[in-house]
């Protein structure tokens, strides 16, 4: 016998059980794992982004010797990773530098590797300092020179090898926050460690070569960007959650401030200067992360010509119609 589906199901009884006052009817649904939206403690919408993550800086400084005595200490055959990971100072937070994003510093010494893996979380790097080393992204063995930023999409397995004299230090940015909200996470270290067939790359569409950022750099100098002087994407998006731009700063003129929904993580590419967040001023050099929160009205002041490498999960928003900017 098949369900007439056009025909009205029965009525459900509303005959209700005593509920007599505003203290049963609450304890009535809250013991079905329900709250009324008239009486909930934080409410559920508001005016604007609450701005829960804080503006914050590491400096690279206080950082490389932490590193370098990790590398002391721990192998990278202990380690899958020798990183540390920033965590914003936001109360009661772990994790990410952002809502979105986690930035990392991590070292490899001469003859190290850091084993393949892969996941679902798209991977960037910055490079530091250090030559002779190689990240291998699926079968692909390109070399890391400081300047270079190198992309680890979604599911690519990777590596990274030393075979230098130099240790390797280089900045790792992550949307593994954005993968534990949503829950897609996959995760899997390489059988063998390595992968069998290597052939040595220029990197292909992963790789944006410092040599080619300056050059474009100086052809875009002088027109108007929004927080820079000069603006050029690597990628478009350089990663389905993540947009990179290089930017140039000239010294001792500010960028005009701005604000939007994005979360940003800057990372000093070249030269020294201030970034004022939401009132506060951030003083950075090489190698320094800084973390502009979404909605945190911002600019940036070089001291020094600079270069800064701007990490968004402006594609996420833009994805959705979420992305808003305004000057401010
Ligand atoms: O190099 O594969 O900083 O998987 C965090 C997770 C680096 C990496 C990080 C990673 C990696
Ligand atoms: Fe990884």
């Amino acid at each position: 016998m098949s369900t007439d589906l056009l025909a009205q199901p029965p009525l459900v009884d509303a005959n209700p059980a005593a509920i007599g006052s505003l203290d049963e009817l609450y304890k009535a649904f809250t013991a079905l794992n329900m709250e009324g939206g008239w009486h909930r403690i934080k409410p559920a919408l508001w005016r604007e982004p609450a701005k829960n993550f804080l503006p914050f800086r590491w400096k690279y400084s206080d950082v490389k010797p932490i590193l370098a005595a990790a590398g002391h200490l721990i192998g990278t055959d202990k380690a899958e990773r020798r990183n540390l990971t920033m965590f914003n100072p936001a109360e009661g937070n772990i994790y990410p530098t952002v809502n979105t994003i986690v930035a990392a510093y991590q070292m490899v010494k001469p003859g190290e590797i850091a084993r393949s893996h892969r996941h679902t979380a798209n991977a960037l790097r910055l490079i530091l300092e250090g030559r002779g080393t190689y990240t291998v992204v699926n079968g692909q063995r390109v070399e890391m020179r400081p300047g270079d930023v190198l992309l680890t999409p979604n599911w690519a397995w990777h590596s990274h090898e030393n075979v230098g004299q130099d240790e390797c230090y280089w900045m790792d940015f992550l949307d593994v926050p954005l993968v534990h909200l949503l829950e897609p996470m996959f995760y899997e270290p390489h059988a063998e460690g390595l992968e069998k067939d290597v052939v040595d790359s220029d990197g292909g569409p992963l790789a944006f070569r410092w040599e080619d950022t300056v050059k474009r750099l100086e052809a875009v100098h002088g027109q108007d960007f929004d927080d820079a002087h000069a603006s050029v994407q690597l990628g478009d998006p350089a990663l389905k959650t993540i947009r990179l731009d290089m930017q140039r700063l000239d010294a001792g003129k500010p960028t005009r401030t701005c604000r939007t929904t994005a979360n940003i993580v800057y990372a000093v590419v070249r030269g020294k200067g201030t970034t004022e967040v939401d009132g506060s001023a951030i003083g950075w050099s090489f190698g320094d992360t800084i973390a502009v929160p979404a909605w945190r009205p911002y600019r940036h002041v070089a001291v020094e010509d600079a270069v800064l490498l701007k990490v968004s999960d402006a594609p996420v928003m833009a994805a959705f119609d979420w992305l808003r900017a305004s000057a401010r």
